[in-house]
């Protein structure tokens, strides 16, 4: 017996899921879910079929189907697009069964016991910190590592985040792996063990570990967190809610609450932005990337405006230095340059922000495919160790760039200079010199 069902998306989306394994728990076949155009002729033709009507979703009503129940839209020459894709809970392959519904990509679970085993593996050289709680409840987590990694010792910091937008699940395994390369081959690798003795590499893998989850269990293109905003919609785009020139104009980002790209109602209004600056303001970092996906390009600030920042050269160099050192493993080429120039106009954004605040290099790496032809963001499990294997040269690059700026020989020449201008001063040099006046 079918019941005709028609609620807000948010609501059925949950009940989606109970659904669903309610019937895969009976040995059914999932089905498939179609949408089609939401219009009144078609609903009236629809009404009489008794359908699952699911919600309504950007125009269209989602609808949970069977063989027979094509065959008569076909017949009723209904056009609609199969959105089975978007549901990992309908996915009838192997994967699924042999390495849980997101394969091997982490999940938020997945992910907390594997930074505590790296931990565990590594206590002088890994910690993990929590450095903030979302909306609904899980963690953010850091991960830090260094030689003496209980200390906060004077070595240039650099930060690698990644997973901001839910969907883009590949930029959650770029920087864990940065991670557990950098700890797997600290005893056998001596360029490896140079670059963590004088730096403290933190990693923030899952800055939106609730947008995260929604995607694994509900809908894979999900991109906000799960904010519920005053209209009734979901999510704020967490990369349009940092406080650097934070609703600039509305073609960076949008007032609207629907919007993929909502920038919430006020700067560092969600929990997950809040943690990012919370735990990078009394840190002193000399450089970041935030990971994302999809397009195969190096951004650079500005994001906000096509203009170029006053550190453009500095910034396009090590751009250009980190996309010639990418291609190599694959034969894939990164285009690089200034975010709102290259690509479009962000308002918000997070190395708006870091650069803004602390005028530090910050990238946003969008990594492959480039795109939607070729995957978009659904990248496939065999994609995750050759999209690191490319990304870890640059990585590194930037470290040490780090390091080869800020670290113990600049700080030496540093020290020196002040010592012959005043002795008085010398001290002053402990703490690292940032790139700007902050
Ligand atoms: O729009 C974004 O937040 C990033 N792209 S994504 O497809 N991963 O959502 C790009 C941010 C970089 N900044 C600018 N392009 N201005
Ligand atoms: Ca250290
Ligand atoms: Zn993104």
């Amino acid at each position: 017996m079918k019941k005709t069902k028609l609620f807000i998306a948010a609501v059925v989306l949950l009940a989606l899921s109970s659904l669903l394994s309610f019937g895969l728990a009976q040995g059914q076949e999932p089905g498939t879910i179609v949408s089609v155009e939401k219009n009144i002729t078609l609903e009236k033709k629809l009404r009489k079929l008794e359908l699952d009507l699911l919600f309504e979703w950007e125009g269209r009503v989602y609808i949970l189907v069977n063989d027979q129940d094509l065959r008569t839209l076909d017949k009723l020459n209904v056009a609609y697009l199969d959105e089975s894709y978007k549901f990992p809970a309908l996915r009838k392959d192997k994967l699924r069964a042999l390495a849980g519904i997101n394969g091997a990509y982490h999940s938020y679970k997945e992910l907390e016991a594997d930074l505590e085993v790296l931990q565990r593996s590594y206590p002088q050289l890994a910690q993990v910190f929590t450095i903030g709680t979302t909306l609904e409840n899980r963690k953010i987590y850091a991960l830090k590592v260094s030689d003496n990694v209980s200390q906060d010792e004077n070595e240039p910091e650099v930060l690698f985040l990644g997973c901001h937008h839910a969907r883009e699940w590949i930029s959650v395994e770029v920087p864990l792996l940065l991670g557990k390369h950098l700890l797997e081959n600290y005893a056998s690798d001596a360029n490896i063990r140079r670059i963590v003795d004088q730096s403290e590499v933190w990693i923030v893998p899952l800055v939106n570990p609730d947008g995260l989850e929604y995607t694994i269990h509900y809908y894979r293109y999900w991109r906000k967190n799960r904010r519920l905003n005053s209209d009734g919609s979901y999510g704020v785009d967490i990369n349009r809610n940092y406080g650097y020139a934070w609703g600039y104009d509305n073609s960076g980002s949008s007032p609207e609450p629907a919007s993929e790209v909502y920038r919430g109602t006020a700067a560092f209004s969600e929990p997950e932005t809040r943690a990012i600056r919370d735990f990078v303001m009394p840190k002193h970092f000399q450089a970041m990337i935030s990971y994302h996906s999809f397009s195969q390009v190096i951004l650079y600030p500005w994001g906000y405006t096509t203009s170029p920042t006053d550190k453009e050269a500095l910034l396009n160099g090590i751009a250009a230095a980190m996309s010639q050192l990418m291609r190599p493993a694959n034969g894939r080429t990164y285009g690089y340059g200034g975010a709102g120039s290259a690509l479009y106009v962000t308002n918000g954004d997070t190395t708006d922000w870091a650069f803004g605040t602390s005028g530090i290099p910050s990238y946003t790496i969008e990594l492959p495919p480039v795109d939607e032809l070729r995957g978009g963001f659904f990248n496939s499990e065999q994609d995750i160790i050759p999209i690191f294997n490319e990304n870890l040269p640059a990585a590194l690059y930037l470290i040490d760039w780090c390091i080869q700026t800020f670290g113990p020989t600049t700080r030496q020449i540093l020290e020196r200079n002040e010592k012959t201008i005043s002795p008085g001063k010398a001290k002053a040099a402990k703490r690292l010199p940032n790139l700007s006046n902050r």
